[in-house]
């Protein structure tokens, strides 16, 4: 696949700056319209303020980019375009189609990239009842084979969080706390899932990233940054929210890739935009920190 490094990304990789990738599926199936344009855009603006490159990826008539220009962050937001995971990309390209990239498509073309850090909401992983859907993120087996730090508020709270971890420890995908001993929970600063790591900041991931390629090893690694509790979503109504939407899902037979943007939205509407405030909060607490890993990369 023609994978299409924008100026300023490319400029930044050859002086070893440090650059940030971002996820196209947030924009495209995981925000509403209108915000999501102004969402892309602060994303990126926040990234550039901490010191790093963003870089937005996504796929546009068969074509990766790397980085993308005003107009094509506009397309990705105002555009009815699909919602591409890895296996999505050889069909998009021989068809010339256009896609947004999941965290594992994105992971995927950032490491081929050379891009180190990438910032994400939440990741993708086991979703609830997959004893019987089969229901896992094919998030998870990114982060298996591509060796891009990923920073994230834990995973989704709709998911099984605890399968989610047992994945992650069966493909061994390091998973670091930030400055926290259990695994946050998306809109929830913590579960009451222990990890066994817990870093206090950026040049301790750094150089968990640098091992790791010292090992040759293939894997990434998952950073879980936790919102600060005082940012977090209300306990109670998290949880009535969510086993609605869940309850839903089921009723509604809603299956594969359309899962999560049903879920996301369903608690956007039923929480009155509570959940959405929470869910950008959340991104913009993972931008600052991937850029200060992306800084400690590049020094
Ligand atoms: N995190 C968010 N919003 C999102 C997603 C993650 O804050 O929309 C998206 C990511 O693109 C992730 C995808 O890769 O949800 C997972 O989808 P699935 O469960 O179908 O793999
Ligand atoms: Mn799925």
């Amino acid at each position: 696949m023609q994978i299409n490094v924008s100026k300023a990304v490319s400029a930044a990789l050859d002086a070893n700056k440090p650059v940030v990738a971002l996820e196209s599926t947030i924009i495209s199936h995981g925000l509403p319209r209108p915000r999501n344009l102004q969402a892309a855009i602060e994303f990126e603006d926040l990234v550039a303020s901490y010191g790093a490159t963003p870089a937005t990826i996504a796929v546009l008539d068969g074509i990766a980019h790397v980085g993308l220009e005003k107009n094509e962050v506009e397309r990705i937001s105002n555009e009815d375009i699909a919602k591409a995971s890895i296996r999505d990309l050889p069909i998009l390209t021989a068809r010339k189609g256009s896609g947004a990239t999941t965290v594992a498509a994105t992971a995927y073309l950032a490491a081929k990239a050379g891009i180190k850090v990438f910032a994400t909401g939440g990741l993708g992983g086991v979703h609830r009842g997959a004893n019987e859907s089969f229901d896992e993120s094919a998030d998870l087996s990114a982060m298996a084979t591509n060796p891009v730090a990923i920073v994230s508020a834990g995973a989704k709270s709709v998911l099984d969080l605890s399968a989610t971890l047992e994945r992650l420890e069966t493909l061994s995908v390091p998973v670091l706390g930030y400055k926290t001993n259990f695994f946050p929970s998306f809109w929830l600063s913590k579960s009451d899932l222990e990890l066994d790591w817990r870093v206090e900041n950026a040049s301790e991931i750094a150089a968990v990233y640098k091992a790791q390629r010292a090992l040759k090893q293939d894997q990434g690694i998952l950073v879980a940054n936790p919102i600060p509790e005082d940012q977090q979503w209300e306990k109670e109504e998290h949880d009535r929210i969510l086993a609605e939407g869940v309850a839903a899902a089921v009723a509604q037979n809603v299956t594969g890739k359309a899962v999560t943007p049903f879920l996301l939205s369903y608690v956007v509407e039923a929480s009155n935009g509570r959940s959405l405030e929470v869910n950008l909060d959340l991104v913009r607490n993972n931008i600052k920190l991937a850029a200060e890993i992306a800084k400690e990369l590049a020094a």
